[in-house]
């Protein structure tokens, strides 16, 4: 039964791709840079004790999480292969750079 439960735990793990934590703190992205797989997650929270936003003008990945309220996670997945930059509708100098494989 074990056995069973740890295979099928890998299993879900590999259709649905790794998720991978990006924090907004201090007007910042952390980390900055982020390696993905296509098929990924990504849940963006926020520290900060006021709104963020994230986004990317990327045609491929496009995505906008709309108004993040402190405390809140979105969670979005990457859908192609591709570089691409997110940014904070809010604070125009956060940036966060993905590169998903
Ligand atoms: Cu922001």
């Amino acid at each position: 039964m074990t056995k069973l439960l740890i295979g099928l735990g890998l299993a879900s793990t590999l259709l649905l791709g790794a998720n991978h934590i990006v924090d907004q703190k201090d007007k910042t992205f952390i980390p900055h840079t982020l390696n993905v797989k296509v098929g990924d997650t990504i849940t963006f929270k926020n520290s900060d004790p006021f709104a963020h936003n994230a986004y990317t003008d990327d045609e491929a990945n496009e995505f906008d999480i709309g108004m993040q309220k402190p405390g809140v996670d979105k969670t979005i997945t990457v859908k192609v292969a591709g570089k691409f930059n997110v940014e904070c509708a809010i604070h125009p100098n956060m940036l966060l750079e993905v590169t998903a494989k």
